[in-house]
């Protein structure tokens, strides 16, 4: 027959109006006897709240951000067939045995001045004999008050006992696995002079029931922050098995509990689980692989971007990115995850093609021909390269390789909206005049916004140049999916060796950066070691 059971919040001591900040069901949820309803959080300790009855969840009455105390209903579980009612069942937690007021662990007053305080259990109501199940603090380690020194857990309730004393831990006499109970000493602390020690029984009235296992936390959370705000670290309907404090610091790293491997006792994640995987995150073991050639997100799980809340700190001015800016943002982002790019440097010796650039520029200026530029000669340059080596002009696709018969080239060019990439179709037929000209013309557009995306797609290669900036050598960011890019620097007057003496000669830095999937570091450097060739002597370009 169907039962309907209101399962509300127990007594948790002095709270009131407590946020949600974790909600673990769903309406359609199974759950079990003990199972996580909720984690509420005040600013002095943070609860999980169980199930008191197994059924299916009929009705969710709360959402994340709202605020609750003893007695507000929180879900409706439809009993029928669960067969599992916990006794003490509907008004389970009234029922229950009432919550016993935890005081935060009893410390004894340290001596004026600092001095060796010991840390205790405090009361946790019924339990005897409790096992540490996880242990945060090693001698040496300087604690704040609040910070978690255990975590206990019976077969009815975690909780972990926080400090009410500051300095620096001296001895631990406990170790996971230690059966505790009221009383037992945790640690020494050294409280120094200036550590300021929570008065005894103070602070922290670490609440936790006896039926319901409500488990009781210290502040190890970020108190500060509204809960509501913060991200939860686990999903609606999460079973994840984590203490209160493990639970807080997953939410303060915007970290989705669900995906961290539990190696703790009855698969618990416990703090060294998150720690590791947070690592692997940041190293990149962690992150989900990406296929080769793959052109979608790729499902990186970062952290989030950090908050700062710089009006804190000065003045400051709010501006939104340009349209450009949003879209070419994105596009970097994507390359630079997710191409294993590597980027080698070469110099070219162009003091013999720069000085045909100045005369050529010379003769034309009587003429009134269109200005010849160093991009129209790298743009040749770079075709000759390409033909050479067949691989440059080559995209991923899943595992194939597409290779190009046709050479179109891309160029990076500054506008005030940001960078656009316009594209030089079939270099190959065309001269350095005609590039030229066809390169200055689409800069044009793209400084005046008149690009129109024809002019922006199909490149097979690109140039980055800042040689009219500065710069010696940079690290250009692939423009996927093509499979390299080149980086080009301001030239440079520099004294080079000949084989008998150092010569002036103008040297060009040259920035190479290619997708390691497709191009490794001997292709990549012959590629580079050519176009040097190529602009040292042009007229390699003509055979
Ligand atoms: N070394 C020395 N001088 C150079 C040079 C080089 N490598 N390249 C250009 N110059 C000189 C030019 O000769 C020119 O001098 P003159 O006026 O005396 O002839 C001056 O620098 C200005 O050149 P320019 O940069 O305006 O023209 P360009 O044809 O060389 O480049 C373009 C055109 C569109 C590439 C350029 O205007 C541009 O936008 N560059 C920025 C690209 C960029 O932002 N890349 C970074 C992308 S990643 O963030």
């Amino acid at each position: 027959m169907s039962q309907i059971i209101e399962v509300k919040v127990p007594d948790i001591g002095d709270f009131e109006s407590v946020p949600v900040i974790e909600l673990f069901v769903k309406v359609g949820d199974t759950i079990k006897v003990d199972d996580a309803i909720v984690t509420l959080e005040s600013d002095k300790a943070t609860m999980d709240v169980p199930s008191t009855v197994a059924g299916v969840v009929t009705e969710v009455l709360v959402a994340l951000g709202s605020k609750v105390g003893e007695g507000a209903l929180l879900i409706k579980v439809d009993t029928a067939g669960a067969g599992a009612v916990a006794a003490p069942a509907p008004a389970a937690q009234a029922a229950a045995p009432a919550a016993t007021p935890v005081s935060a662990p009893v410390a004894a007053a340290p001596a004026a001045g600092g001095g060796v305080v010991e840390v205790k259990v405090p009361d946790i109501g019924d339990f005897a004999e409790v096992p540490v199940i996880e242990l945060y603090v090693k001698v040496g380690d300087a604690i704040k008050v609040d910070d978690a020194i255990a975590t206990l857990e019976s077969d009815k309730a975690t909780m972990d006992v926080p400090s009410t004393v500051a300095g620096t831990v001296k001895e631990v006499l406990v170790q996971i696995g230690t059966k505790v109970g009221e009383g037992t000493v945790l640690i020494k602390v050294e409280t120094g002079a200036s550590a300021p020690a929570a008065v005894p029984q103070a602070a922290a009235p670490a609440p936790t029931t006896v039926a319901a296992p409500v488990a009781a936390a210290p502040a190890a959370a970020p108190a500060a922050a509204a809960p509501a705000a913060l991200a939860p670290a686990l999903a609606v309907g999460s079973k994840v098995h984590a203490s209160p404090s493990v639970r807080a610091y997953a939410r303060e790293l915007g970290v989705d509990l669900n995906k961290v491997p539990a190696t703790g006792p009855k698969n618990r994640i416990v703090k060294e689980d998150l720690t590791k995987y947070v690592k692997g995150v940041m190293s990149g073991a962690t992150a989900a692989p990406v296929a080769a050639g793959a052109s979608l997100g790729g499902g990186l799980d970062l952290l989030p971007w950090p908050k700062v809340d710089f009006a804190k700190f000065g003045e400051i001015e709010v501006k939104p990115l340009s349209r450009i800016k949003k879209i070419s943002g994105q596009n970097l982002s994507r390359n630079w995850v997710m191409i294993p790019a590597v980027t080698y440097h070469e110099d070219a010796d162009i003091t013999d093609i720069e000085a045909f650039r100045v005369l050529l520029n010379k003769e034309n200026e009587k003429g009134g021909g269109a200005k010849l530029t160093m991009l129209a000669f790298l743009m040749k340059a770079c075709v000759k390269g390409l033909q050479k080596f067949p691989e440059f002009n080559a995209s991923l696709d899943g595992d194939n390789l597409v290779l190009k018969k046709y050479f179109n080239i891309g160029f990076a060019a500054d506008t005030p909206n940001g960078l656009v990439v316009p594209v030089v179709k079939n270099v190959d037929k065309k001269s350095v005049f005609e590039l030229a000209q066809e390169s200055g013309d689409l800069a044009k557009q793209a400084r005046d916004g008149k690009l129109k995306p024809a002019d922006m797609s199909g490149a097979c290669f690109t140039i980055s140049s800042l040689g009219g900036i500065g710069g010696t050598y940079f690290a250009p960011i692939v423009n996927a999916p093509e499979v390299a890019i080149l980086g080009v620097n301001k030239s440079a007057m520099k004294p080079v060796w000949d084989g008998k003496q150092f010569v002036p000669r103008l040297v060009l830095p040259l920035s190479l950066t290619a997708d390691h999937r497709v191009i490794d570091g001997a292709l990549a450097t012959r590629f580079n070691v050519y176009i040097a060739q190529l602009l040292a002597d042009f007229r390699r370009v003509a055979l």
